[in-house]
């Protein structure tokens, strides 16, 4: 059988996205959705999924939305369970739910940095091993862990969130590792500097009107010479999520402008 565009195909899938309330969840999810699949979100109050909800009718978007923090274990179970009742079996899953704590090492506690490790990296272990077991019975399944330039860069502040997104790296294909055989492919999608109000302090201009300092960098950074926009992740989602992708398992995709390829401007 040779190839066909409908390898791209979703319909008839069903994607949980999680925290997809806005931001790059919510337009990966939108991107699965205009590819056929049904999808599925949770954030962590019924406020912010009644805002999903309303988010994803204004898009013309059917979706089920869930209360479920993804840092609790016996939480996710419940939801899995729950989702499979009522929507079906999970096809696609996106660990998209993350935080950052900007905070200089020095000063950072180590609680606050087992909340950044709780909710990047342990997170994408708990709901990946709830879904797993209802895959493997289906005979396929994708993940994709949104990863990080802090996957392969550190930089001051950030010690919590490289450290979980060079763990959530390694977790993805280690999860390709255990479950390739059960026809599960886990990929990971590394986004450069996006946008989205996790960004916003980044880019806030200052009292004279000038560019935040940090946006100058990231923009002198980039190869592309622009931050990129959510939708930039629509495609390489898609890829992902879809059949056309079945031979590419515990890969990170990294979709930055070109950042990890370049070294710089010359000065
Ligand atoms: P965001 O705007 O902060 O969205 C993340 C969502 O996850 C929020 O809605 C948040 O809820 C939710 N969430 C946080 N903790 C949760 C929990 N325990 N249970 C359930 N939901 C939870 O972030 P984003 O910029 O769209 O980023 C999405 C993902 O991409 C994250 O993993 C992030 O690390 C990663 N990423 C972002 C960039 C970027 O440049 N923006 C680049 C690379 C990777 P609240 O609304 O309550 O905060
Ligand atoms: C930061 C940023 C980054 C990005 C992103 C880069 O403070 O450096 O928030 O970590 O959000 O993850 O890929």
């Amino acid at each position: 059988m040779g190839f066909s565009m409908d390898q791209f195909n979703l319909k008839g899938k069903i994607a949980l996205v999680t925290g997809a309330v806005y931001g790059i969840g919510f337009e990966i999810a939108s991107s699965l959705a205009k590819a056929g699949a049904t999808i599925v979100f949770n954030n962590l109050d019924q406020a912010s999924v009644n805002k999903g909800l309303s988010n994803y009718e204004a898009a013309g978007i059917k979706a089920f939305g869930y209360v479920c923090d993804v840092t609790d274990e016996e939480a996710v179970q419940k939801m899995v369970k729950q989702i499979e009742d009522e929507v079906g079996v999970i096809d696609i899953l996106v660990n998209n739910a993350g935080i950052i704590k900007r905070i200089p090492m020095l000063e950072m506690s180590a609680g606050e940095f087992r909340e950044v490790i709780d909710v990047d990296l342990n997170a994408p272990f708990i709901v990946s091993k709830a879904v797993l077991p209802s895959m493997i019975k289906k005979g396929h399944g994708k993940i994709i862990n949104i990863c990080s330039m802090m996957s392969e860069l550190g930089r001051e502040t950030v010690a919590g969130y490289a450290a979980a997104k060079g763990g959530l790296k390694m977790l993805t294909k280690n999860i390709c590792s255990e479950f390739g055989e059960a026809n599960i492919q886990c990929n990971g999608i590394g986004p450069g500097y996006i946008a989205t109000p996790q960004t916003a302090p980044l880019r806030e201009p200052q009292s004279d009107g000038s560019r935040h300092p940090f946006d100058q960098f990231i923009v002198s950074k980039t190869p592309a010479a622009r931050w990129g926009e959510p939708e930039d992740l629509a495609g390489p989602a898609i890829f992902l999520a879809s059949d056309a992708s079945n031979f590419v398992n515990g890969h990170i995709l990294y979709v930055d402008g070109g950042i990890l390829a370049y070294i710089g401007k010359q000065p």
